[in-house]
């Protein structure tokens, strides 16, 4: 620990802290804009100035190591006054159109102006020019960028994606892709890591919403709405919830207040990817051992930026993906076909709106194999913070709803399928099912979480060793099955890099493109910091375990519809509307 004096008071701090995580260590709070929690300092917007003994001049606490000794000052006249003119300085180049912003009442630079108390604009002068750049999942507005460049740390850094930059120089300097190129046209995973961390409205999701109202109040149109494991856990923190309540009954209450014809639950197809991906898995594993082709390690294929990253990073790959198509858009492909038939409605009559935390969603529908018979899988996708405008735009009192469940039949579910949200649990869903196919016997690990892969650690592995499996999987007995588990596109590009070598150890891989899985997903509330990720997490598990199913291929519903309609994993009528092929 380091000891230094903050404001005349003595504090300590972990060794190697910059002197605003030390304040932040001691409950001290020092404005800030650029800062991002656990990653590289920028040091960018200055705001975070304060005075050191002994400093010439001010210091940008972001960038300072503390030292034992130090003395530090974070609120003292000259620190406010310089603190003032910064933020005069980036407002001078900001349109002020507050009001008619999405981010009002939640931009972070408003905020910082009444913290400041700058109640006026003293500096005017020339404004950058500023574009618009839509794509079919993030907007840009650049006018409002404030060149914080956090999104910059979060791509670069985090996601290792790196198309977004700083470009030209003083005034002229724009963050975007190289060449002002929009970023539809360049390798962009669409994950809206840059959006959660933006601290104004210069980078968002591309609004779904107006289509939705209107697919709503077309009387021709038959609404079925389906909801992300991930929501669950989130879409509390939008309405002043602690982050990590849960909140599934009221989800499905304000969906159908809000004039949804079926309230329909993503959860169900994850149960049904788990009986299409285990099947796979298990086919493939069968091929090689018995001496015939099939690409291993399998890697998991719901994640659309992950899939959008992978086709552009390491498009030779591609058949190490799964067949199978994201639970969203298996749902919509059920609701078109299997559910139309049921109630008699033409596909063409339905609109399937996915609420997920993801804004590579919105994209992932657009996509041509994610149709059948010309007609897209799902229609919309609104983000967990677009749902959140929803609610409030009609009114509704999201907090005080009463409970209430999902419609049949696609509607319920394991908790397996509750732990698609978080990093990790795809595989051990999985898992729980594939170990009991294999054995006849229960996945043996305390309440059945495969403790190895649970966390947010960037990379994790497990190994299953199967013994004495059943007559029909006597070919896997003594096989250790290796497992392995990213999230984040840094961390799938060092297990892609392992099997572009030829060197991948594994058998089966789960990732997901964003760090610590949908829980932390573009279209997520803001902010996403570490301990709200981790809130979230133990909600998804605390879902998990408070059910009494916990396993896929035990949901009653999913075995119906087999019975019913797709007669078998991995059958003929599944490969039509439930898998898809990824190609160079
Ligand atoms: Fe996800 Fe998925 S879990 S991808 O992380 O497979 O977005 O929540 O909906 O489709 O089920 C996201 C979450 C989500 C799909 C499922």
């Amino acid at each position: 620990m380091v000891n230094l004096r903050i404001n005349n008071k003595s504090v300590s701090a972990l060794e190697g802290a910059t002197i605003l995580e030390a304040a932040k260590q001691n409950n001290i709070h020092i404005p800030n804009l650029c800062y991002l929690e656990g990653v590289h300092k920028f040091g960018s917007c200055r705001l975070c100035v304060v005075e050191v003994e002994g400093a010439k001049s001010l210091q940008p606490s972001c960038m300072v190591t503390v030292r034992e000794g130090m003395v530090v000052k974070t609120n003292t006249e000259k620190v406010r006054k310089a603190r003032k003119v910064l933020y005069e300085l980036i407002l001078s180049d900001h349109p002020k159109d507050c009001l008619n912003c999405e981010r009002n009442q939640s931009c972070e630079l408003q905020e910082m102006g009444n913290m400041l108390g700058v109640s006026e604009a003293r500096f005017e002068g020339k404004r950058s020019a500023g574009c618009i750049d839509k794509s079919p999942s993030i907007t840009r507005d650049m006018s409002k960028c404030i060149l914080c460049r956090r999104c910059i740390t979060v791509c670069n850094e985090i996601q290792q994606v790196g198309i977004l930059n700083a470009q030209n120089r003083g005034f002229k300097t724009v963050v975007g892709p190289a060449m002002d190129l929009p970023i539809n046209s360049v390798n962009c995973a669409y994950c809206g890591q840059c959006t959660v961390v933006c601290p104004v409205g210069a980078l968002k999701e591309t609004d779904a919403i107006q289509d939705v109202w209107q697919a709503i109040n077309d009387p021709n149109k038959r609404v079925v709405v389906q909801v992300a494991p991930a929501i669950r856990a989130a879409i509390g923190e939008e309405f002043g919830l602690e982050p990590g309540t849960l909140v599934t009954g009221k989800l499905a209450s304000a969906l159908r207040e809000l004039g949804f014809d079926d309230v329909f639950d993503t959860n169900f197809t994850a149960d049904l990817t788990i009986m299409e991906e285990g099947t796979e898995f298990l086919t493939r594993v069968k091929n090689v051992l018995t001496g015939g082709q099939a690409a291993l390690p399998m890697i998991t294929s719901c994640s659309p930026g992950w899939i959008k990253y992978v086709e552009h990073a390491y498009p030779e790959e591609l058949d190490h993906l799964s067949t199978c198509k994201s639970p969203h858009t298996m749902l919509g492909a059920l609701a078109k076909s299997y559910y139309a038939d049921k109630i008699e409605v033409d596909p063409k009559d339905m609109y399937v709106v996915s609420i997920m935390p993801c804004t590579a969603k919105k994209f992932e529908i657009s996509r041509p194999e994610m149709q059948n018979n010309g007609v897209p899988n799902v229609d919309a996708v609104l983000t967990t913070r677009e749902l959140a405008k929803m609610i409030k735009e009609a009114g509704i009192d999201f907090v005080n709803l009463e409970d209430s469940k999902f419609d049949n039949p696609l509607g319920l579910s394991s908790g397996a399928a509750d732990i698609f949200g978080v990093t990790g649990g795809v595989m051990e869903a999985a898992l729980r099912t594939v170990y009991e196919v294999v054995t006849g016997r229960e996945l043996p690990f305390d309440k059945l979480h495969v403790t190895p892969i649970v966390g947010l650690e960037q990379i994790k592995t497990a190994d299953v060793i199967i013994e004495n499996p059943v007559e029909a999987y006597k070919f896997l007995d003594g096989v250790t099955v290796k497992v392995a588990v990213t999230s984040g596109l840094a961390g799938a590009k060092i297990l892609l890099d392992q099997i572009a070598k030829g060197e991948s150890p594994y058998h089966f891989i789960e990732v997901m493109g964003c760090p610590g899985g949908c829980i932390s997903g573009g279209g997520q509330p803001r902010p996403t910091t570490p301990e709200i990720r981790q809130k979230r997490l133990q909600a998804i598990y605390k879902e998990d375990e408070g059910k009494q199913l916990r396993k896929s291929h035990e949901n009653e519903d999913v075995m119906k519809l087999y019975a019913e309609f797709l007669k078998e994993p991995n059958g003929h009528k599944s490969h039509e509307l439930l898998h898809t092929y990824y190609t160079q």
